[in-house]
């Protein structure tokens, strides 16, 4: 939750309505490539520095209204700063954190057509967050959008439900583990059975698996062997503006597959 006051809902609604996307880029670990990004919500200050949200987005998801205007707001910049690089990297998905009852809504349809990303449906990536219990509606939701031809992601894997009959029927295409599964790899033995246990899990249902808040490559380097495909995290990059991520995408991260840095 965030420090400090309570802020007024008209405030808020106003904070949402400037909601910008930074992108953190998603990398194949084995080649350094970028193969896709996920959009983060970012907010401009009056003196035009950026700033990460902090606790906002938990007020703006208390109000359906200002949820509202927050992803046309979020949206709206994805469409003006990611279609660019979507047409020029067709291989290239984005990714953006979608609650399912905002899509089962119908409301992410109307987005979708109102900006003109309905054809850039396949390379959209929902991400649902494993933290909430996906309710049927939610589930109903999910196959809404997999049927527009927009991939499903798992979020923060093992750090919520983690009820495996919950996988059963979801149109699933990936799995993200949490950071708080990568952070012990190390130093507790348990938790590289476990990361083992989990990519058996995701090769079994053919889901692709993504690694979270990974920051050094002795982690990447673990991840892999354990048949990780890609990761995310500052080992990388943090969450950069469109014209860095294009950057990125040209130059890829070859550098951080290496396991020594000389
Ligand atoms: O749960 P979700 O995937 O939406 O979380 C993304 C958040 O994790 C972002 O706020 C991002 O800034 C943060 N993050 C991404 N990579 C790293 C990392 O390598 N280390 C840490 N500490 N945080 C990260
Ligand atoms: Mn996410």
């Amino acid at each position: 939750m965030a420090s400090g006051q309570p802020v007024e809902t008209p405030q808020i609604s106003c904070i949402a309505q400037q909601a910008i996307v930074h992108y953190q880029p998603i990398v194949d670990m084995t080649t350094g490539q970028v193969i896709g990004a996920e959009a983060l919500a970012r907010f401009t200050n009056p003196d035009g520095t950026i700033r990460a949200p902090g606790g906002v987005i938990e007020y703006i998801e208390q109000n359906t209204s200002d949820l509202e205007v927050f992803h046309w707001a979020l949206f709206q910049s994805i469409a003006s700063t990611a279609l660019p690089i979507l047409d020029r990297h067709p291989e290239l998905y984005v990714s953006v954190n979608v609650p399912p009852s905002f899509i089962g809504s119908d409301r992410l349809r109307v987005i979708m057509e109102s900006l003109e990303l309905t054809r850039y449906a396949r390379q959209l990536v929902c991400e649902v967050t494993e933290r909430q219990v996906l309710t049927d509606a939610g589930r109903a939701a999910l196959a809404i959008a997999h049927g527009m031809g927009i991939r499903i992601a798992m979020d923060d894997f093992g750090t919520g439900q983690s009820i495996l009959k919950q996988l059963i029927g979801l149109p699933l295409d990936i799995l993200k583990i949490d950071k708080s599964q990568v952070d012990p790899l190390m130093k507790d033995p348990t938790a590289d059975r476990l990361l083992r246990g989990v990519v058996a899990l995701a090769m079994a249902m053919r889901v692709k698996v993504v690694a979270e808040g990974v920051e050094t490559r002795q982690q990447a380097f673990f991840l892999r062997a354990a048949g990780v495909d890609s990761g995310q995290g500052w080992l990388w990059s943090k969450a950069v503006s469109a014209d860095e991520l294009e950057q990125h995408i040209r130059a890829g991260f070859i550098d951080q597959t290496r396991w020594t840095s000389s």
